[in-house]
């Protein structure tokens, strides 16, 4: 098979990618690991920057979005029984949509149909090869025989597990990380939202988050170690634990019904430096993880696809590849900026093993300030909508 990008990895930021690339006359073959259905059962992000909102309009993969997401102006914050709105659009002008990642994946996977996309799914044994040379391919194993893909660039969407990161020679990749020392135990719950906005609450026993999908869809995060195991939270358990970590009158109205869906994700900033080695571009959580508190993890896969998009069009449209060698700078840029955010976010609002009297009122310190503060507000809103591109 012969294609211009093999794209490795059909998640959001591959198919995304395929797709901004088809409608400029670029050819993709996008291969994935896992079956359609697997891809589409993994319940992730919930809030959308405008960047990300826009490039999935521009994919034409907007239209349910727009038709079914929900615009939010702001969010809530707690504290200390209290809890305070930061107004986006008062402050800045700006919003965020709240629509589910998976939702996200369908609408781009029907794009991608629509268009007869080349998506291999079910692929074993991926590997990247001269990727360092201007004839790069890829092969894989579909159905027990090995298949190969040559190509002129290739995009490693695939993830923070996959392979393309590893192809990139130690010698070359500089890596970052902060492992944080708890997790996020989440649940949906097809049960009405507890509030109309999300709530990110500090307290005591650990981080809560309230977060929905739909009017009648909720998704609830407590902090919790990251090796309990699921069975030690049982449905009555952790709407217990949520509550308590909630001011009493947003607890008072909760509703709480059986969960859909339970797991326990562990928290980490990681970023991989450079983003692009010889013809292979490094995208989303194959170069860099955040912790989902302040929802940038998808956001930033967007951003790298919107530079990587751009970089390749401007390429085969007008022989110009300036967009090809400031891609990983342009992008780690933005990158550094959106890991700043969630580390600051993660490490205001949860309780650390090792928190001491002080840290503890250094965390309230700096909420108090936030609550009163326009300043600090204003810094708060720009990043969590979303900084430029
Ligand atoms: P993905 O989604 O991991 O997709 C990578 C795809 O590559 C495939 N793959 C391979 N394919 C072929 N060959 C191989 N060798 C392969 N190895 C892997 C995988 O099967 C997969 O389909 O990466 P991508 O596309 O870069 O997208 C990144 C986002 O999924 C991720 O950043 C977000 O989900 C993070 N995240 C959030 N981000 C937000 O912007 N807002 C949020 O509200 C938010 N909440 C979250 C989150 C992530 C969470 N978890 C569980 C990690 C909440 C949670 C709980
Ligand atoms: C979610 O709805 O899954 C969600 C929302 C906000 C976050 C993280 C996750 O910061």
């Amino acid at each position: 098979m012969r294609t211009q990008v093999c794209i490795i990895g059909g998640g959001p930021s591959g198919l995304l990618l395929s797709q901004l690339l088809h409608l400029k006359g670029i050819d993709t073959i996008v291969l994935e690991r896992q079956s359609r259905a697997y891809v589409l059962s993994r319940i992730r992000a919930g809030v959308l920057e405008t960047g990300l909102c826009n490039l999935l309009r521009k994919a034409g993969a907007g239209e349910r979005m727009d038709r079914e997401g929900f615009i939010h102006g702001g969010t809530l914050l707690a504290a200390e029984g209290r809890k305070f709105r930061i107004d986006f659009d008062g402050l800045i002008g700006k919003s965020v949509m709240v629509y589910g990642q998976t939702e996200v994946t369908r609408d781009l996977y029907d794009a991608r149909d629509r268009m007869d996309g080349k998506i291999i799914h079910d692929v074993d044994g991926t590997t990247i090869h001269s990727a360092d040379t201007d004839a790069p391919y890829v092969t894989f194993v579909k159905d027990g025989t090995e298949q190969r893909v040559d190509c002129e660039w290739v995009a490693g969407c695939d993830g923070f597990h996959g392979v393309s990161r590893k192809t990139i020679p130690d010698s070359v990749l500089r890596q970052y990380e902060k492992v944080y020392p708890f997790g996020w135990l989440g649940i949906l719950s097809e049960t009405p939202p507890v509030d109309d906005e999300l709530i990110y609450a500090n307290h005591e026993r650990g981080f809560a988050l309230c977060s929905m999908r739909n009017a009648n869809l909720s998704r609830y995060y407590i902090q919790a170690p990251v090796d309990d195991p699921l069975g030690k939270w049982s449905d009555d358990t952790f709407w217990d634990e949520l509550r308590r970590r909630l001011p009493a009158e947003a607890a008072d109205r909760m509703v709480t019904g059986p969960s859909i869906e339970k797991s326990i994700a562990p928290l980490r900033s990681f970023i991989a430096e450079p983003m692009r080695w010889g013809r292979l571009f490094l995208v989303g959580d194959a170069a860099h993880i955040v912790p989902p508190t302040g929802a940038k993890g998808l956001n930033l896969a967007a951003s790298d696809v919107h530079y990587l998009s751009d970089a390749l069009i401007r390429l085969y449209d007008e022989n110009y590849s300036a967009g090809i060698e400031t891609y990983s700078a342009n992008a780690l840029a933005r990158v550094w900026k959106a890991s700043r955010f969630s580390w600051w976010m993660t490490s205001t609002l949860h309780r650390f093993p090792t928190q001491t009297a002080f840290d503890q009122n250094m965390q309230e310190a700096e909420l108090s300030y936030l609550e009163n503060s326009r300043a600090a507000q204003t810094a708060l809103a720009e990043n969590y909508v979303g900084l430029p591109y």
